[in-house]
């Protein structure tokens, strides 16, 4: 399950590290929330937008945006001293869903960034997850002036399974970004867990 160990750490514990995917449709937010909790600067591929994606490239609702993520966001958060995750954040369009299957190798879970102006949006990443059974969190992006709904509406909008941990986040506020990613891992290792003793992973 862990997707690596870092051979060069001075720390007195050597560090797991995981590997979290950060998914959802165009526009979601993705680059920004790698970017909002990264503790290195993050590798972005951003290309601008152009006059000729137009008709592909649905800017409703973040009309001020001005790049958009060709291959893969990377970031890295320590989460406890012994607990490091990799974060990648996937290409929202679908012409690049020939990335994904590269980017999902070894994750141990993942985010679906959603926002409710366009719920449906992110259809197509919690398909890919549940069908790979690759455990996810879904993460609702509240960006200003937009409606809220309660969570039982989304959850039954987008046919979630009970047991998918459903939150809110400001993708670009580290605290909110991080509590996300500690759902994320807490879900993938209790399911991991499960079939094995009872145990309760908590990351604090
Ligand atoms: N108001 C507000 N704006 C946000 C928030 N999150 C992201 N943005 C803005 O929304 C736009 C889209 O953010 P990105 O992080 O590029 O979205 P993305 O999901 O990586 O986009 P693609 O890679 O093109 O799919 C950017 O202009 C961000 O500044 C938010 O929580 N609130
Ligand atoms: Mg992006």
């Amino acid at each position: 399950m862990a997707f690596g160990r870092s051979s060069r750490s001075r720390r007195s514990v050597e560090p797991v590290t995981l590997k979290i995917l950060v998914a959802g449709g165009f526009g979601v937010g993705k680059t920004t929330l790698v970017g909002a909790v990264s503790e290195i600067r993050p590798l972005r591929t951003e290309e601008r937008l152009t006059e000729a994606g137009r008709p592909v490239d649905d800017l409703d609702g973040v009309e001020a945006k001005t790049t958009t993520t060709v291959a893969m966001d990377f970031g890295r958060i320590t989460l406890r001293e012994d607990l490091v995750l990799y974060l990648f954040g996937t290409p929202g369009q679908d012409r690049f869903w020939f990335l994904w299957d590269e980017l999902a190798q070894g994750a141990l879970g993942a985010v679906v960034l959603a926002d409710t102006r366009r719920l449906g949006d992110c259809f197509a990443a919690i398909d890919y997850f549940e069908r790979r059974k690759i455990p996810f969190a879904v993460a609702v992006n509240c960006f200003e002036g937009t409606d809220r709904f309660p969570p039982a509406t989304v959850r039954e909008a987008l046919d979630l399974d009970p047991e998918v941990p459903l939150l809110t986040c400001d993708a670009r506020d580290r605290p909110s970004a991080r509590d996300v990613l500690v759902a994320v891992v807490e879900h993938a290792l209790s399911r991991a867990d499960r079939g094995r003793a009872p145990v309760t992973a908590r990351v604090p």
